[in-house]
């Protein structure tokens, strides 16, 4: 209980921030989009989104914080195109179900980039399996957050029961292969036959990119060029914030 409310005042009381990670284009040695990863830190220390995040989730603050993360992603893409400090990239966000669920998210998130001045075309919103379980009603929704010119991706794929089933069944801008099938650096075997099996299933989707996340040694790297997937993980970068992002790109780029 403590903790929740804590994380009820954390946005007035301004404890909550975005890091950017990087996504490469490893053929062509450039970034092409960042994440924004959501970080919390309250007067008694940092706690990891991985303990607040089902807070905010079961308690529904998700819904204020994700409307914050969508306000702050559009504020912070504003100051990137004014300052000019790197050419401007698409920025992915992440959306709980519940968020995605509640009543108006539509009409919220295009007020909001309508009120930012952005062009819709540089969000991306971040949606897990879990959010599909109503695929119909699902894929309504989506279909109108593209038709505003949102990109759509699908995010931890392959963690869930019917990732085929629902690619085959919903339009999608991005599919995120999730970590999970890296994560054995390539040891696992059956992990590697997993990711091969997802990257030629995908490979021929034209108009779907492929990002492989959680990216972590030149190995993995050297696997992946193999494919024309994006890469992300801390091999090339971790989230980082605002201020050490740009001398990154340059770095990487
Ligand atoms: O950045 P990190 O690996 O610590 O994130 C842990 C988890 O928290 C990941 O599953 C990530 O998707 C989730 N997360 C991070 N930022 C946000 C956010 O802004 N909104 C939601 N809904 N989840 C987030
Ligand atoms: O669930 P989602 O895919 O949104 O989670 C993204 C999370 O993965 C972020 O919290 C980020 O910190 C984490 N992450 C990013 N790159 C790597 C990596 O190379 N290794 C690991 N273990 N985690 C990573
Ligand atoms: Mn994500
Ligand atoms: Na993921």
């Amino acid at each position: 209980v403590k903790l929740e409310n804590s994380l009820r005042r954390a946005i007035e009381k301004q404890e909550l921030k975005l890091h950017y990670q990087p996504l490469i284009d490893i053929h062509r040695g450039k970034v092409v989009g960042v994440e924004a990863l959501l970080r919390w830190n309250p007067s008694f220390g940092f706690v990891s989104p991985c303990d607040f995040i089902p807070i905010a989730e079961e308690t529904g603050l998700i819904v204020p914080i994700g409307e914050w993360v969508l306000k702050e992603t559009c504020r912070q893409i504003r100051e990137w195109q004014n300052k000019e400090v790197f050419p401007i990239v698409p920025v992915a966000v992440n959306v709980s179900a519940r968020q995605f669920k509640s009543a108006n998210f539509i009409e919220n998130i295009k007020q909001i980039i309508h009120d930012a001045n952005i062009d819709p075309t540089l969000i991306q919103i971040e949606i897990t399996e879990s959010v599909m379980l109503d695929l119909e009603e699902s894929r309504e929704l989506i279909q109108e957050l593209r038709e505003f010119g949102l990109k759509i991706a699908i995010d931890d794929f392959g963690t869930g029961y019917s990732s085929l089933h629902l690619i085959s069944n919903v339009q999608f801008d991005t599919l995120k292969v999730d970590k999970s099938l890296l994560d054995k650096g390539f040891q696992n075997k059956n992990n590697i036959s997993i990711l091969k099996v997802v990257l030629e299933a995908t490979k021929h989707s034209n108009h779907m990119t492929i990002v492989v996340e959680g990216i972590e040694t030149k190995e993995q790297v050297d696997v992946l060029r193999a494919y024309n997937v994006i890469c992300q993980g801390f091999y090339f970068s971790k989230p980082l914030p605002p201020d050490q992002l740009a001398e990154k790109i340059k770095e990487i780029t």
